[in-house]
């Protein structure tokens, strides 16, 4: 979802290529042939060349725009919150969410490693809630990709079976990033053409 936000949001022609990950079809031999590491998300750029991270790739799309932050200790902040989503976010919302809503026929036999995941989870959301209590965005500078960053998992929380209600301040930040301009929600990434067979 996040660097696909980022080209809607910047206005940016692409073609989107979607990948099957419960069938398979990152390992295809078709898919393998543009991004042999086999994973989604991968951005081909207009030279050809494959850039694999959602937040290097938000890096290489925000350039000079207005989801780059303007001065350097922003850019560093903002690079300080891309992480702090990859280590403390991200390694722990995907796999609940993975487990609760995308294939709940597992969420019994991980039901031990789902609650491990959540409570891992807790800390880095808490951390982000109190951040969000005296700002609009992630940045004080404004809407930014550390926004973005955050927003893929951290919105999707509930579907990890996390209780998003001790987490007023992020509740009224999804709202606020829902608004911004050329907004895309999650749902709409699905009315695209699949991946050609
Ligand atoms: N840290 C990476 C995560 C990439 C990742 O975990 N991709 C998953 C799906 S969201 C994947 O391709 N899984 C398939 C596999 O590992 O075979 C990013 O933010 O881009």
């Amino acid at each position: 979802m996040k660097p696909w936000l980022a080209l809607n949001q910047l206005r940016l022609d692409h073609e989107l290529i979607l990948i099957n990950v419960l069938e398979g079809e990152q390992r295809s031999a078709p898919f393998l042939n543009v991004n042999p590491l086999g994973v989604v998300p991968w951005l081909v750029t207009e030279e050809g060349r494959g850039i694999g991270e959602s937040n290097a790739m938000l890096w290489y799309l925000a350039e000079g725009s207005h989801l780059m932050p303007a001065t350097r200790a922003d850019r560093a902040e903002a690079l300080q919150w891309m992480f702090f989503e990859q280590t403390r976010l991200e390694p722990f919302i995907s796999p609940a969410r993975f487990f609760t809503t995308i294939l709940p026929q597992g969420r019994e036999a991980r039901s031990g490693d789902i609650a491990t995941w959540q409570d891992r989870a807790r800390p880095g959301l808490a951390r982000l809630d109190r951040h969000l209590t005296d700002r609009e965005f992630v940045l004080r500078s404004g809407y930014s990709i550390a926004d973005i960053a955050l927003f893929g998992y951290v919105h999707v929380a509930a579907e990890a079976g996390i209780d998003c209600a001790d987490y007023p301040q992020i509740a009224r930040w999804v709202d606020r990033v829902s608004l911004t301009p050329a907004f895309q929600p999650l749902e709409a990434l699905g009315q695209v053409a699949a991946y050609p067979a």
